[in-house]
């Protein structure tokens, strides 16, 4: 998969690559055929590609992480996966603050669609341009809000949604900034965003229908100081292993 031109000019006009078609047939069938007899909301954790090969393997597909560790600039390996075959309906936010802030840009994240998305099930919607907005909230500021029992909790992304959402709700609204769906997705077709571009799970027009996609997240191996020198290196590419 070979990372052009014009995917650099949208990366860094939009923060968001789309690649169509790219996902090889057998990784994607394989995925789908272990995946299926799942719940919609998929595994119920973040990491369940260190026991399922089947995720591992398109989640550590060579082509991809050799396409992301060139964007980004670093070995990219991957340590966080959301399985569910329906939107998350996770609301606005920019996935940054989720890191310890010297991973910075050292961080990607990609929606795999492992068939065409019907548009009533609550695609994936960005914000082209937002990762160069000057008012992102880091960690800390995050943290700042947060009571310190709250810090403490292994729950707090959870905890900071409360606040999270509405400030980017605003800042969308005071801007009237544009908003793009991952729309047409079809079968093979990626987005790959950028840890500060605002982003959601939107909310399906039918509840429940099915959204047939995968969820992956990487950083740079060597920016995670926070996840030790737990990376496990895989035939296509590293993973990280709690
Ligand atoms: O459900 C979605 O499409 C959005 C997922 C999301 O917000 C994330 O992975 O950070």
């Amino acid at each position: 998969m070979e990372l052009t031109t014009e995917d650099r000019a949208a990366w860094e006009r939009d923060g968001v690559i789309i690649k169509r078609r790219v996902l090889p047939e057998d990784l994607m069938a394989a995925y789908c055929k272990r995946r299926e007899n799942i719940e919609p909301a998929g595994w119920p954790y973040p990491t369940p590609y260190v026991e399922e090969r089947e995720l591992r393997e398109l989640g550590t597909w060579s082509a991809l992480t050799e396409f992301l560790g060139e964007l980004v600039g670093g070995e990219m390996g991957l340590h966080l996966t959301l399985t569910g075959w329906v939107s998350t309906e996770r609301s606005w936010h920019a996935d940054g603050y989720l890191n310890p802030e010297n991973v910075g840009n050292d961080y990607a994240a990609v929606w795999m669609a492992l068939d065409d998305i019907d548009p009533r099930s609550g695609p994936f919607e960005y914000v082209p341009g937002s990762h160069h907005w000057l008012n992102h909230l880091t960690r800390s500021d995050v943290f700042e809000k947060l009571t310190v029992q709250e810090r403490q909790s292994p729950d707090w992304p959870k905890l900071a949604e409360r606040f999270v959402t509405d400030y980017w709700q605003q800042t969308i609204d005071q801007q009237g900034a544009q908003i793009r769906q991952f729309i047409p997705a079809e079968q093979g077709d990626i987005l790959v965003w950028h840890p500060w571009v605002v982003h959601r799970g939107s909310e399906p027009k039918v509840p429940g229908m099915m959204r047939k996609a995968v969820i992956c997240h990487y950083s740079v191996c060597k920016s995670r100081q926070d996840f030790g020198n737990r990376w496990v290196q895989g035939p296509g590419g590293k993973w990280f292993k709690p």
